[in-house]
């Protein structure tokens, strides 16, 4: 591997964990097995097969759902802490509908991989919702339908009455940008909408209503006997300003908060960032709406909202250059004219499988300082960080993905005191990668799609892994 630096010739702190993480719709298949329902991408993948890649789907994915047990073997291979899983909505509440029945089968698979994960003393980190909403609730009309508050809390209530007695870290949302602005606005993401400055807010308006409710339920009903931590994984891209100009700096900061602020504002300081609120009222106003697009907290939900997090995660990938632009035509109605900046990279940095992913190290220990600086030094758990490639198992360059990466936590936490307690690789194995399919690659371990026994191959980057977690060292010749 790469040669030691200053910085990765030391150890990471004695309390500091590394994990691995998968979600549902990934890699369990099985998508119409023991009463499972149909969620909106089995939906989607069925009904509209060239949404995805070779019109691959989710419905055997992984395989995992039958194959818990050697996903498990794999993870102690690894020596990992954590494992960072979600857990399927309509496997465990088929039609997904607040009051209707409770699937005993989901319950139980969930049951059954916590137990096995806890022989082999590895600790559960369970998302909530990853993405798979029940199809059910999308006729409802999905997130935008602020019901989805009362659904999603009784599926909360649910899952920590069943599995809470041996969870200690939930997640309720993962990535809830996504579920949002590629569901509702990009419509690359289903459920495929294209409702760009509209739909997307109502989406993350009930969305954020719905965390915090169920962070109460825990609060109130669970925490007591269980005494864990729930919290939301937000992700944002690191925008780095094009120059030190103001305006460009402004642009940067802009980015940020209407990408990672939009949630996480909210959940620590109960309200949209102000630079949302500002821009989406004035501009809606000019557009000729009586009420602005971007929906508003009552003093009452914004006093509810507020604090419901009980630690701060961010998934983090890759970085682009965020740069002041001049104001497009007023009566555009996008997020994209609502947010209002350039963005460009440098097509030096190295490219990985993803069109949305440069290697760029030195943007996650920019982003952990920026986040530990605007939400007020609290404690981070990196949730989510990885490459793709195009497959094979010598994959060195995702070797030197982590090791620098690895380095950047590494350097913010000795160097600049960002109170990082928790690492976790993207991905345990390769997945089903949502629009891409299979194409692009995410794992330390190779999984055969062709073979319908799914076997699982170890790549180089895995005992890379686990040498970093045995000796808590990105190098060789640690002090
Ligand atoms: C995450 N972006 O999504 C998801 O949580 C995973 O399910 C997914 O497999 C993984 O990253 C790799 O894609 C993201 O455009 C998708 O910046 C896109 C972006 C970020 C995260």
């Amino acid at each position: 591997y790469r040669e030691a630096t200053a910085a990765t010739n030391r150890t990471f702190p004695d309390y500091f964990k590394f994990g691995i993480a998968t979600a549902s719709y990934q890699v369990e298949g099985a998508w119409n097995e023991d009463g499972k329902g149909e969620n909106i991408w089995d939906h989607l993948c069925h009904t509209n097969p060239t949404f995805v890649d070779n019109g691959d789907n989710g419905d055997i994915a992984c395989d995992s759902y039958h194959k818990y047990k050697e996903d498990v073997a794999l993870l102690k291979d690894l020596g990992v802490d954590y494992y960072r899983f979600s857990l399927s909505w309509s496997r465990i509440i088929p039609l997904g509908l607040a009051g209707s029945p409770v699937n005993q089968a989901g319950i139980d698979y969930y049951k059954s991989l916590i137990q096995e994960l806890g022989d082999n003393g590895i600790e559960p980190m369970v998302t909530i919702f990853h993405w798979d909403l029940p199809e059910t609730l999308q006729e409802f009309g999905g997130f935008p339908n602020p019901e989805l508050e009362e659904h999603f809390a009784y599926y909360a209530r649910v899952v920590f009455e069943n599995l809470g007695d041996s969870v200690t870290y939930w997640t309720t949302f993962n990535e809830p940008l996504q579920t949002c602005h590629q569901g509702y606005s990009t419509g690359t993401m289903a459920p495929g909408y294209k409702s760009s400055g509209l739909a997307e807010y109502k989406c993350a308006h009930t969305l954020i209503k719905a965390h915090a409710k169920a962070y109460h339920i825990y609060d109130e009903e669970f925490r007591p006997q269980q005494q864990g931590y729930v919290g939301i994984v937000a992700d944002t891209t690191w925008f780095e300003p094009a120059s030190d100009s103001d305006a460009d700096q402004e642009a940067a900061e802009r980015a940020l908060q209407f990408n990672y602020g939009w949630y996480i504002n909210a959940v620590v300081n109960g309200n949209y960032p102000a630079v949302m609120i500002e821009r989406i009222d004035e501009r809606s106003k000019q557009q000729g709406f009586e009420t602005s697009r971007l929906p508003k907290f009552t003093e009452e939900e914004i006093e509810y909202i507020k604090g419901t997090h009980d630690y701060l995660a961010i998934n983090a990938y890759t970085t682009v250059y965020a740069q002041a632009k001049e104001e497009t035509d007023p009566t555009v109605v996008s997020y994209e004219s609502d947010l209002n900046v350039d963005t460009f990279i440098d097509e030096s940095w190295e490219q990985s499988a993803s069109s949305w992913l440069r290697v760029v190290p030195w943007g996650l220990r920019n982003l952990l300082n920026w986040l530990s600086k605007t939400y007020n030094h609290p404690e981070i758990f990196v949730t989510e960080n990885g490459v793709s490639d195009l497959g094979g198992l010598d994959d060195d360059r995702r070797i030197n993905f982590y090791q620098e990466y690895l380095s950047n936590v590494l350097e913010a936490i000795l160097d600049d005191g960002v109170n990082v307690t928790r690492y976790t690789a993207w991905s345990l194995m390769d997945n089903f990668e949502w629009a891409r399919g299979y194409t692009e690659k995410f794992g330390m371990y190779s999984v055969n799609f062709d073979n319908p026994g799914r076997p699982r191959t170890p790549k180089a980057s895995a005992s890379y892994y686990a040498q970093v977690i045995a000796s808590r060292c990105l190098v060789d010749t640690c002090e």
